[in-house]
């Protein structure tokens, strides 16, 4: 039975997806976020399909990631899949007028966390010539908007880094690819307005937006292909959006 390990689990796309495996019920999942009580629920939710542990931690803080990993035993210290998806975008700001605090964040936890996170995982990934791995990047890693500046930045640096782990891991056997989703509902928005829901309710409104069950589904299609096929890239938008700029309104 494999072990997925799933980072940012509590919310959004990797909520989703932790729902898509467990319904499955054929594997061991780490489901794993910031927010305690969340990871409680989840918990209770999931328990009784799949065999499951949350890990607590901040992927900025590496101390803790590498102790939070190293902690695992049993069937849960083998990790087979590992689901890169824990990140956010913290305000959509000029470059002339952007918070620098904002802008640590993204970098130190959708650059710098998702590193933290991969090595040690890697390492073990590597020592059994196995293993494969799904970065979550975006379409802001494929084009630049205004105002999305620091959030491109972040996200071409996991394009980056989809590519170059794919370089060095190829020698051991190991599946990396990335799925790059445009518009999805879900607190992303509100986590990029600071809370303001009007604000982040417009984003969605007057088109079908793409649910993280999509998503969930497709990191689910990804990694159950066999072992020869490995889908490196995709890039997935709602049907009414045609890039980052543009979205059709007047779609029925
Ligand atoms: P959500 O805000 O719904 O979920 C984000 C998840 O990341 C939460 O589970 C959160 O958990 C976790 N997370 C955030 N910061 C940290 C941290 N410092 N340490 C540990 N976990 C953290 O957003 P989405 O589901 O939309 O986002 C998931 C991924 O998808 C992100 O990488 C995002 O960039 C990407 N994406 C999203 C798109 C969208 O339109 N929604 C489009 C393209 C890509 P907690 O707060 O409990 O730690
Ligand atoms: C999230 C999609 O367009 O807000 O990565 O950057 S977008």
């Amino acid at each position: 039975m494999k072990t997925v390990l799933i980072t940012g689990a509590t919310s959004g796309i990797g909520l989703a997806t932790a729902r898509r495996f467990a319904s499955e019920g054929n594997c061991n999942l780490i489901l794993c976020g910031r927010r305690a009580d969340r990871l409680d629920k989840l918990n209770k939710e999931l328990e009784s399909k799949v065999n499951l542990k949350t890990l607590q931690f901040d992927v900025r803080d590496k101390t803790d990631v590498i102790n939070a990993i190293a902690s695992l035993e049993g069937e849960f210290s083998t990790i087979d899949i590992l689901i890169n998806n824990a990140g956010n975008a913290h305000g959509l700001d000029y470059i002339q007028d952007g918070s620098m605090d904002d802008w640590d964040a993204m970098m130190d936890i959708n650059v710098k966390g998702l590193l933290y996170v991969s090595q040690p995982i890697i390492q073990q990934m590597i020592a059994r010539k196995s293993g494969h791995i799904i970065n979550i990047g975006s379409t802001a890693g494929k084009e630049v908007y205004p105002k999305g500046n620091v959030y491109c930045a972040s996200k071409h640096a996991v394009d980056a880094i989809n590519k170059s782990m794919r370089l060095d891991l190829n020698a051991y056997g190991i599946r990396v690819g990335a799925i790059n989703p445009g518009l999805v509902e879900t607190e992303f928005s509100q986590v990029r307005f600071k809370g303001d829901s009007e604000r982040a309710c417009q984003v969605y409104k007057g088109y079908q937006a793409l649910k993280p069950e999509d998503i969930a589904d497709i990191i689910h299609f990804c990694v159950t292909r066999p072992y020869h096929v490995n889908i490196a890239d995709l890039v997935v938008l709602p049907t009414a959006q045609a890039s980052s700029t543009m979205i059709n309104k007047n779609l029925d």
